[in-house]
């Protein structure tokens, strides 16, 4: 694929100079200060269950774009568009078989180049998903690798024979142990060639071969073709994936087993999450797509596994690879013996410790991107909220303690409507290939009906894929067709038209915090400090710059909670006067003995001058 790398937009440039005091003209003036995702908010939308205009139940581009004056409203500056991509679905779009076409479920490229223009007329860039670690097996590339074993594209992909000394397609035959992300083996058979083909993913996704600078030079070339469209940047999907550990028992190119996991698959994360050249192709990524146009681009990688230290040297700037992570250490936190689907309550100071180190370890080098939730997670206000009497304020309360952590923060759509998890009682409900997979291989794990509905109830990534309830009309405007997968109950109440209508709404209370973002540079650079790190009720802590300090008071439980602010290190309490933003109308406020006491799901943020 050829391109000549000049042609390239600036991000939405369709509609030339900026006028003066637009956010990103502000935005150009900070960039001489720091990057302009410093101070920026992202939302992130999943195309199918965004909005559908064309009544086939199925969300699109062309609802999106019909929806973006709620985002405006919001006040986000980036959407991070989930995949839109050519593909046959089989994970959602994350299996791709054309790079640079928009699928016709989602629409046209004609479509998205009109969202690219009309999010660019309210200030916001599209960032796209960059997909890259593996593609759909209905890519021409992996067609033309599977056609033979001595196809030009064989090297393009990971093939391997049976192990040695096993018979072909028998078990135990597979080249590695390694099982997939989503149950069974991580290799399937080609009959065809009698070789095997990693997929850490579902055998349709199969993973590319970065060893091969082909490979690496078409990716490139296709990203520097959609920075041609006047797209923000780039989401990179399992981008610490990309390097395999080859060759550790001395034999070149070899792949090794790994330790037995709950369901007896090999655990290869040691073999394949930051593996010995990711920073090394990172840096040529950014060296041959981002190098020429400096601080235009905003680039977060997925990092399952990532450790802090790996992390920061992601995400520091001198290395010129992306400007932050997804870590997900705390999306661990609740999971049992039996992983993720075996889910056990969260304990707070866990969580707490958890951020704390990450704004700590990235406090000089690097930068935090702050999650709840996305694609892939439960819906926070009923993971680690309350989803039915306190819905609202432990919604607000979530939001205000993640986003005034020090990073950018990216919210998940519906989270600014506090949506609570989807209440599936059924398997037939489910759609996630992840999740039917796991309740496939369910009765061979000895897990009961009762026990698998339980798991995925709790933590299947459906949750998070239900359509967005607009309205309260039929299927809450969503579509006026059938929706492709069931609609979570309540949405006659729980919708962004009642929201928009409510000051009191979590909806509003997700605007100030993006206003307090953009206009309050304390919440941007302020120092982090935590307090009462060990207390299981109270989320407590500071951002302090020379000019001012934000002290956060949080109560994460349903009961009254009464905080002796000397006691967890806040010195002159009684004079916190100042509410930057709060989750109660009538925020309460420290007594004469400098005693706060919060109402349950309750937060305060104060301010005042250092
Ligand atoms: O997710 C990678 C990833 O880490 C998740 O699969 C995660 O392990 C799992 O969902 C948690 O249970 C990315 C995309 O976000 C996901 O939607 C894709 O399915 C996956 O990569 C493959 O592309
Ligand atoms: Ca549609």
């Amino acid at each position: 694929m050829t391109d000549t790398a000049d042609a390239v937009a600036t991000p939405g440039s369709t509609l030339g100079a900026m006028p003066p005091g637009t956010r990103r003209e502000r935005r150009r003036r900070e960039a001489a200060a720091r990057p302009w995702w410093h101070t920026a908010v992202v939302y992130q939308v999943y195309p199918r269950s965004f909005s559908d205009s064309n009544g086939d139940g199925i969300g699109d581009i062309p609802g999106i774009t019909s929806r973006l004056d709620h985002l405006a409203e919001l006040g986000v500056d980036v959407i991070w568009l989930s995949p839109v991509y050519r593909s046959p679905h089989d994970d959602n779009g994350y299996d791709i078989s054309d790079y640079t076409d928009v699928d016709p479920a989602f629409g046209t490229l004609a479509d998205l180049d009109h969202l690219i223009a009309e999010a660019a007329r309210r200030d916001i860039g599209i960032v796209m998903d960059l997909v890259v670690n593996h593609t759909s097996d209905e890519h021409e590339w992996f067609r033309d690798s599977r056609s033979s074993a001595d196809s030009a594209k064989r090297d393009w992909y990971w093939w391997r024979p049976a192990r040695p000394g096993t018979t072909v397609g028998e078990p135990g035959a597979e080249p590695t142990n390694w099982g997939s992300f989503f149950s069974g083996s991580a290799w399937q058979l080609d009959e065809e060639t009698g070789e095997y083909y990693l997929h850490l993913f579902s055998r349709k996704q199969p993973d590319l071969n970065w060893e091969n600078p082909e490979v690496r030079g078409e990716i490139y070339s296709m990203m520097r073709w959609w920075l041609k469209r006047g797209i923000a940047g780039f989401r990179m999907d399992v981008i610490n994936l990309i390097s395999k550990r080859l060759g550790v028992d001395g034999v070149p190119g070899s792949l090794a087993d790994g330790a037995p996991r709950a369901d007896g698959w090999g655990n290869g994360f040691p073999q394949f999450v930051d593996g010995p050249r990711t920073d090394a192709f990172l840096a040529e990524m950014h060296q041959q797509v981002f190098d020429a146009f400096p601080g235009t681009y905003l680039t977060v990688g997925e990092t399952p596994g990532v450790t802090l230290e790996q992390a920061r040297s992601y995400t520091d700037p001198a290395n010129r690879e992306v400007d932050m992570v997804f870590q997900f250490e705390h999306m661990a936190l609740d999971a049992g013996v039996g992983g993720k689907f075996d889910p056990r309550p969260l304990h707070l100071p866990d969580l707490k410790a958890n951020l704390a180190r990450w704004q700590h370890g990235l406090a000089e080098t690097g930068w935090n991107a702050l999650y709840w939730d996305n694609h892939d997670q439960p819906r926070i206000v009923s993971r680690w909220g309350d989803d039915g009497e306190h819905r609202v304020s432990s919604a607000k309360t979530l939001a205000t303690v993640l986003h005034l952590h020090r990073g950018t923060p990216y919210i998940y759509q519906g989270e600014e409507l506090g949506m609570p998890n989807a209440g599936f009682t059924s398997l037939a409900q489910y759609r996630d290939l992840e999740s039917l997979n796991y309740a496939a291989d369910a009765e061979r794990l000895g897990i009961d009906e009762e026990t698998l509905l339980r798991g995925l109830a709790a933590q299947s990534r459906d949750n998070a894929r239900t359509p967005v309830p607009w309205d309260a009309s039929t299927n809450a405007g969503f579509t006026t067709g059938e929706p492709w997968i069931d609609m979570t109950p309540g949405w006659e109440t729980v919708n962004a038209e009642a929201a928009r209508a409510d000051q009191g709404s979590v909806f509003h209370h997700y605007r100030r915090l993006v206003e307090l973002r953009h206009d309050d540079p304390v919440v941007v650079d302020g120092a982090f400090e935590l307090l009462a790190p060990e207390h299981e009720q109270l989320w407590a802590f500071t951002r302090t710059t020379d000019v001012a300090r934000l002290i956060v008071l949080a109560n994460l439980s349903g009961q009254e909670l009464a905080v002796d602010l000397a006691e967890i290190g806040l010195d002159g309490g009684a004079d916190l006067r100042e509410v930057a933003v709060a989750s109660h109308a009538e925020a309460s406020r420290p007594d004469g003995e400098g005693r706060l006491v919060l109402r349950p799901w309750e937060s305060v943020v104060f301010r005042r001058s250092a």
